[in-house]
Parts: C-alpha cells; sequence; structure tokens
C-alpha cells in the first residue's frame, strides 16, 4: 500500500521535487542496456523461487542459462561419519582451560570434523539461433523491470523489430519467453536445450523435446585441488538425483518442427517457448533416485498446463502474483538530476555513480533490486537461496554455492521481515526443521549433547557436521559450533514481525529449545565460574596472543557469547508471550546470568577474544563480535552506550574495506549506530563498479553490470544485506521501540517510504523533508502495543501524545486496534 501520495504535500518546492519523484517511477524500475551480456554478471536474472533464469539478450546466439534450486550433487546425510571425534573434546577442553595450550587444542579440534557439503549444480542452457546473415542490426535494447519481473530484449534487423520477452511464472511454474517480430513471417530460428551434465534427449508427441540428466553423487568443493573433482559413481548409496527439462514451442503461424537437436521455427510471425524443468528432490532424508519425485511427470504437467494458456493469461497471472509482493514497498528520494541519470543505461550510470555521480533514485532502484531478487529466488515450498540465490552457471561454483551459515545465508534473510517479504522466509524457515533433525545426530554423536547442532556449512541435505573431510579443514571456520542458536533466531524474529502466536508455540519453540539444550550442554565453567564456550573460533579471524602466538582456537569468543545471549534472551521471552515452560525459563536466565560477558579492549574496541589479545588480520572482513549489535540487540546506542562506542572503534579499526557481504554488514553495523552518513559511506561502496567480470576471487567488493553483489566472486548475500541496511537506516524496532529515520543520511534528506515492516506487526510509512519526518503511518496488523521514537514531539491522529524525552529523541507509546491505521505528524 502506498500511505503517502505525493499530492498530500502543498508547497510549491516540494511540488517541484515530487514532479521529480513521480516522474522517475516509471523508468526507475529497469536495468536496462544498450549492449548484450558479454558474461554471466552482465546477463539479467529471472526466477520465481525454483526455476532461474539468466538472460544474455544477444542477438544471433541468445543464451538464457537455466538453474533448478533443489539440483543439487548428492543426497541425505550420512550419520556416524566421525565415531571418534567425541573422544577429543575433552582433550581440547583441557588444552583450552587447563593447559592454555592453544596449538594442542587446534589440532585436536580438527579431528573432530565430517564432510563437506554437496554442491548446487546448473541445470542448463537455451540458445536460440536466429541468423540475420550479413545484416546489420540496429536500435539494441535490453531490460530487466523488476515492477512486473519481465526481461525484454529487442532489436531492428532489415527493417524488422524482432522482440523476446522473457519470466519465469510461479503460478504456472515454467519459463516463457515470447518471440515477435513487427512484420509478418520474419521469424526464423532454432531452439536447443543443453546442459553441462549429462543429458538424454528425446521427443513426445513430435513436439516436446524432453531431456532428461542425472545429477552426479558428489562434486570436491572448488576449492580443494583434486584430480577427479565431479563423482558419478554413486559408491555411499542413495546419490545422485535426476532432473528433466522440456520445451515446447507454441507458433501462431508459419513452421515448426521438433527432434532432439532443437526446435525449429520458420517464417513465424509470433512464438512462445514454454521451458519446464523438474528435479526428483523429494526432502532431505529421501533418496533422490529410489525414493524421489516423479520429475518427469512434475515437467510435463507443468508444461502440458502451461502450452493451453495464451500469451496474455500466462503474462497477467505472472504479475499479479510477483506484484502481491513487489508493490508493498514504495521508495522514493528526492532525486534532482534523476531523468538525467535514468537517461544512462545501467552499466554507464553504474559507473558514474561509482566516480561519484549524485543519483539517489539510483540508490532506490538498487533497493527495490534487492526486494526483486528475493522474491525471485524463495518462495514458499522451495529450497533456501543459497551462495548465489538460485543463478549458477558453474559445475564447482565457488564454496559450492551452499548455505554458509556463519553468516551468509543468515544475512539472505535479514530483508525478508523488515521489508514485507515475510512469505520469502519461509523457506529457511522450513530448512530450519530438517536441519534440526540432521543435527540431533550431530551433536549426540560428536559431543554426546542434547538438542540439535549445526556448523559453517550445510546443503538441501540438511548437513550439520563440521565440514573439513575429518581433518583437513581449518577449524576456524569448519568447527564454527553456533549455526543452531543463530538460525532460531530467524524463527524469533519471524515471529517478533508477525505476532503469528501458533507458529512460535508449534514451530519456532521447540526448535529454539532444541538449540538452546544444544548450547546449555556446550558451555562449560571456567575458572572464574563464567559460563564459555570451548573450543570457540570467532569466523574467520585469528588471533596473536600474549605470547605471540597465532590461532584461531580458543575459549568464549565474543560472537560465541552474544549468540546464545540472543537465543537465551529469545527463548525467556518466548516463554513468556506462551505463558509456558516457567521453570525452564527460570533455569535459563540463571544461565544466561552467567556467561562470560562483553569486554572493552584497551584500545576502546569491543573485545573479539577472551582475552584482549591482537587480531592477526586487524582488517579482516569477518566482524563476528558486532553480531550482538546486528543482526542481534544485545549493543545499542540508547540502552548499552558504552558497548555501542566499542563497537563504533572496532569498525574504525577495522576499516571500511571488506568483501561485498562485509560491506552489507557494515551498512547494518553503522545504521545501528545511529550514524547514518557512515552507513551510506558504505552503501555507497557496496554499490561501487567492481573491476572483476567473472569468478575471480579477489579483494574489495562491490557490484557486478547487473547489480548483482560482488564478493567478488558474484555471492547473493550482499545483495540482501546490503538493502537490509538500507531499511535499517529508515526503520527500526529492535529494542521493543520503532526508531523513525534512526539513521538518516544528509544524502537523503527528502524522501518518502511505505510499507516497512516492524517488530509487533505494525506497516509503516514515513514521509521526510530537511531530514525531518512530517508524517509517519502506522498500520497495525495485530493490535500490539506501540512505542514510537521521533526526533521531534508529535501528535497521533490529532492528539497530542505525553513523550518522554531523552538523548536520542522522543518516545510515545499507545495501544492500537487490530487493522487500524495510526497517523503521526510533528505537533
Ligand atoms: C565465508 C566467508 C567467505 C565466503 C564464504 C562463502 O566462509 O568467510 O568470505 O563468503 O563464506
Amino acid at each position: 500500500m502506498h500511505i503517502f501520495k505525493w499530492r498530500w504535500v502543498l508547497c510549491p518546492i516540494i511540488l517541484l521535487c515530487c514532479t521529480n519523484s513521480r516522474a522517475q517511477s516509471p523508468n526507475n524500475n529497469k536495468l536496462w542496456y544498450k549492449k548484450p551480456a558479454a558474461v554471466w554478471t552482465e546477463a539479467l536474472p529471472l526466477g520465481n523461487g525454483r526455476l532461474g533464469a539468466m538472460v544474455f539478450g544477444r542477438t544471433n546466439e541468445e543464451l538464457i542459462q537455466l538453474n533448478e534450486g533443489s539440483l543439487w550433487t548428492g543426497g541425505p546425510v550420512r550419520t556416524n561419519v566421525n565415531p571418534g571425534a567425541y573422544s577429543n573434546l575433552q582433550i581440547v577442553r583441557d588444552a583450552l582451560l587447563k593447559e592454555q595450550d592453544y596449538e594442542k587444542a587446534y589440532e585436536y579440534t580438527k579431528k573432530m570434523q565430517g564432510y563437506y557439503s554437496e554442491s548446487y549444480l546448473p541445470m542448463g542452457d537455451l540458445f536460440i539461433h536466429q541468423s540475420f546473415r550479413d545484416t546489420a542490426i540496429t536500435d539494441y535494447y535490453r531490460d530487466l523491470n523488476i515492477a512486473n519481473a519481465t526481461a525484454t530484449t529487442s532489436f531492428v534487423a532489415d527493417g524488422t523489430t524482432f522482440t523476446r520477452e522473457v519470466f519465469v511464472s510461479a503460478p504456472d511454474q515454467v519459463i516463457v519467453v515470447r518471440l515477435s517480430a513487427s512484420k509478418p513471417h520474419q521469424l526464423h530460428f532454432t531452439v536447443g536445450l543443453n546442459s553441462q551434465l549429462a543429458l538424454r534427449k528425446a521427443i513426445r508427441d513430435g513436439r516436446v523435446l524432453e531431456c532428461r540428466g542425472k545429477a552426479p553423487a558428489h562434486i570436491q568443493p572448488n576449492y580443494i585441488q583434486s584430480k577427479n573433482p565431479i563423482e558419478y559413481t554413486d559408491t555411499a548409496g542413495c546419490r545422485g538425483m535426476r532432473f528433466e527439462m522440456q520445451l515446447q514451442a507454441v507458433a501462431k503461424d508459419g513452421k515448426v518442427t521438433t527432434d532432439t537437436a532443437g526446435v525449429h521455427v520458420s517464417e513465424a510471425t509470433e512464438v512462445l517457448l514454454i521451458i519446464a524443468g523438474a528435479t526428483s528432490f523429494n526432502g532431505f532424508d529421501k533418496c533422490p533416485d529410489s525414493q524421489g519425485k516423479d520429475e518427469h511427470a512434475l515437467a510435463t504437467a507443468a508444461l502440458g498446463k502451461a502450452v493451453k494458456k495464451s500469451w496474455t493469461a500466462l503474462r497477467t497471472d505472472h504479475i499479479n502474483d510477483y506484484r502481491k509482493y513487489f508493490d508493498r514497498v514504495h521508495f522514493t528520494l528526492a532525486s534532482p538530476a534523476h531523468n538525467e541519470n535514468a537517461a544512462k543505461p545501467t552499466d554507464e550510470r553504474l559507473l558514474g555513480y561509482t566516480e561519484g555521480a549524485v543519483d539517489p533514485s539510483f540508490e532506490t532502484l538498487y533497493f527495490q533490486y534487492g526486494r526483486y531478487l528475493l522474491i525471485s529466488c524463495s518462495r514458499p515450498g522451495s529450497v533456501p537461496a543459497n551462495l548465489q540465490g538460485i543463478w549458477n552457471k558453474e559445475m564447482r561454483p565457488p564454496w559450492s554455492a551452499n548455505y554458509t551459515t556463519n553468516i551468509n545465508v543468515q544475512m539472505n534473510y535479514w530483508p525478508a521481515e523488515t521489508l514485507n517479504m515475510t512469505e520469502m522466509h519461509q523457506p529457511l524457515l522450513e530448512f530450519v526443521k530438517a536441519v534440526a533433525k540432521t543435527g540431533a545426530v550431530t551433536s549426540r554423536e560428536f559431543y554426546h549433547t542434547r538438542g540439535w547442532a549445526l556448523h559453517h556449512n550445510s546443503d538441501i541435505w540438511a548437513l550439520s557436521n563440521p565440514v573439513g573431510d575429518i581433518g583437513h579443514g581449518d577449524p576456524m571456520w569448519a568447527n564454527w559450533t553456533m549455526g543452531s542458536p543463530w538460525l532460531s533466531q530467524h524463527l524469533w524474529t519471524h515471529y517478533a514481525f508477525t505476532k503469528d502466536k501458533q507458529f512460535l508455540r508449534e514451530t519456532a519453540y521447540p526448535l529454539m529449545k532444541g538449540a538452546a539444550d544444544f548450547c546449555i550442554d556446550w558451555l562449560v565453567e571456567d575458572k572464574d565460574g563464567f559460563l564459555v564456550t570451548a573450543p570457540s573460533v570467532s569466523p574467520e579471524n585469528r588471533y596473536i596472543d600474549d605470547n605471540g602466538k597465532h590461532g584461531s582456537v580458543s575459549v568464549a569468543t565474543t560472537m560465541d557469547m552474544e549468540i546464545i545471549w540472543d537465543l537465551f534472551t529469545n527463548l525467556i521471552e518466548a516463554s513468556r508471550e506462551l505463558g509456558i515452560d516457567a521453570d525452564y525459563r527460570a533455569m535459563l536466565e540463571a544461565k544466561k546470568s552467567k556467561l562470560y560477558p562483553l569486554h572493552i579492549g584497551r584500545k576502546g574496541n569491543l573485545q573479539e577474544w577472551y582475552r584482549d589479545w591482537e587480531d592477526e588480520d586487524p582488517h579482516h572482513r569477518h566482524v563476528s563480535h558486532l553480531f550482538g549489535l546486528y543482526p542481534g540487540r544485545e549493543i545499542s546506542p540508547v540502552r548499552t552506550p558504552d558497548f555501542a562506542a566499542a563497537s563504533k572503534k572496532t569498525l574504525e579499526l577495522r576499516g571500511d574495506a571488506g568483501t561485498g557481504w562485509s560491506l552489507a554488514w557494515k551498512i547494518n553495523f553503522w545504521a545501528r549506530l545511529l550514524d547514518g552518513n557512515h552507513a551510506y559511506k558504505m552503501v555507497h561502496d557496496l554499490l561501487h563498479l567492481t573491476g572483476q567480470t567473472g569468478t575471480q576471487y579477489a579483494n574489495g567488493g562491490g557490484s557486478y553490470v547487473n547489480l548483482f553483489d560482488a564478493h567478488p566472486p558474484f555471492q547473493i548475500d550482499g545483495n540482501f544485506g546490503g538493502v537490509a541496511g538500507m531499511g535499517e537506516m529508515l526503520l527500526q524496532s529492535q529494542n521493543d521501540e520503532m526508531a523513525i529515520l534512526p539513521a538518516l543520511p544528509d544524502a537523503w534528506a527528502e524522501g518518502a517510504v511505505s510499507g516497512l515492516k516492524a517488530r509487533g506487526n505494525f506497516e509503516v510509512g514515513i514521509e521526510w523533508k530537511n531530514k525531518q519526518s512530517n508524517r509517519i503511518s502506522i498500520k497495525s496488523l495485530a493490535g500490539s502495543h506501540c512505542v514510537v521514537r521521533t526526533a521531534v514531539p508529535v501528535k497521533v491522529n490529532g492528539i497530542a501524545a505525553s513523550a518522554v524525552k531523552d538523548a536520542f529523541g522522543y518516545t510515545i507509546q499507545f495501544n492500537t486496534e487490530k487493522g487500524k491505521t495510526y497517523e503521526l505528524v510533528p505537533r
């Protein structure tokens, strides 16, 4: 809902700006280019949460690279992978807590590892060979319209305009391509399907091209040297899923023939290509082959249904479905040079922005693009978005394009609730149920602990063991144990935003309790009586201890303690909300009070380690110890000013540079520190054209030409963390109050946003000028009590509200009625 209409603003100066802001909306929803994609990171992503397509927009040799979110190597996780693991735990603990022999602890920690995760796969490539012989191509244009999730390519050859429109439909579960020519009978082309995976092709009913394939049993992670990294033979049993792609052309006129080389079309004017794809994946605990779904039946049914629909019906259903989510949030900034900037193709606009052009509407486009991407790669019923969302062309993608849980998969979902896409959170929340099952086995087998444990990597099989192929991984990532409490935060967050008590009672609470049980058993007492984690790492940094020794395994890293604090705090609140488990709650409260506390180091920083040690890499990309600032809520300028000041010092010492996701995290940190200008600086750094084009690893995050986040290489978390951070600049609600424009930068002095969500299930719109909100609209969707923090005192629905003033502004409180909207204006 667009709560604020610019027409309400009467002052002529504003009207001028409003005209601008209005004028920007129609064409500020497009990424567009004057040339085809030369490389994958210039192609444009489409998706319905399950099927993904990267559209290159080439003229004679169009390439649309295809993915299916559940197409991974492997099969259900194995149990009892390292029966000797547990025997090392006490040795590690003694080495850490009694002998202070951290090198020994490191060596023995390595003995507590299992297998690497499986790998996400590319499904196929759709080629369209359309020959124009020697004819010159003119008027070339391609775009991605994020307002209707459609990519269009058009160009002129021999006096005919050729247009190709592509979308991936969620209601119809197919990819749709329409090719059309402005003059009759000018379409002559062949469409083919290929894959890097083994395919068998067949023709059904003379008109459907079927491509049946099988995924490898395992692929070694790309960072492992291996002579035969791709294994098709299933030695372990139950590994290697089937998949199928189907293609059919529907032509209004002309001739269409289909053989295994592809679909051949001539003398047509308009042709629809319908592509269906499915895998046999049937859940994390089912053999993908013998117990798999019937991928042939799934693809056949989707294709059969879609070919009967008209282009208009397919397109209308797709757009209506997509807009249900996308249209919930509007964000505009006064953008004086908008028309000039938007007149540039996106690659040039990005370059201009990188070189310093002031272009606020590009920032709002980037914000909405992040929302577009989550809606496109994570839908109810799909598997969670991986390191690349659902878009991957590599057989051995970076870090297996898996679920990396020491920051990355969580970051993917940071904008889900705040930016009004709660449904898109569902795949991750469902995944927690699966990983809690495998994690219970891992917890028991590796540590003899209760509850469920998850380490730093997972996959669609809900892998939960510490990776490393038993002894080959570095514990600074492989043996990080805080996956279950961190993922539990998402369960609580979903409840906090939706107030869905049934979800809390039936789903979230038991899973959170399972994670807490693991943490309770995992914690041990140090000699001062504090509860600590041991072994403990701070992803993925190393310390230099007081004796000058470098290491990564130690005791009670700040991140561990903050994550456990977060879970215990959330679980205590959850049990209160549900009015259950008073004894368990009292036990948690007692444990919480004994957790090793936060410390401020001698540099005034928030200590990362158990002791005030130096960092081996002071500028490390991970800033794990600020978890309590974001996404946690232990640290805040309002409630814990000393730790907030120490966090600020930490960020200054760490510096701004980092990988894409690191820059994105820092937007959120600075927003939580209420420093809008520094947060904005980080937005700028993230939306900065990277010098990389391929899958190269390099320092310095940024954005590719298609505005995908560059780690580099491409990793989608930075897109999601980045836009979540932009949301945190506009609205925060983690401290039992809704802070309006808490970190507004000078560059965003005037604008309007609507449809943001706040905890308590409020939908919030804000309109501001000169950095001051002049209208706030709060729609109460659950009838929760509302506490609002503003910069100036306000009236609520015309009545002056009594406000409490402190150094951070004014807070007012009022009860709300479910379904009612409250308008707040300056008094
Ligand atoms: C973590 C990070 C890396 C990368 C990888 C997928 O291990 O430290 O930078 O993002 O995940």
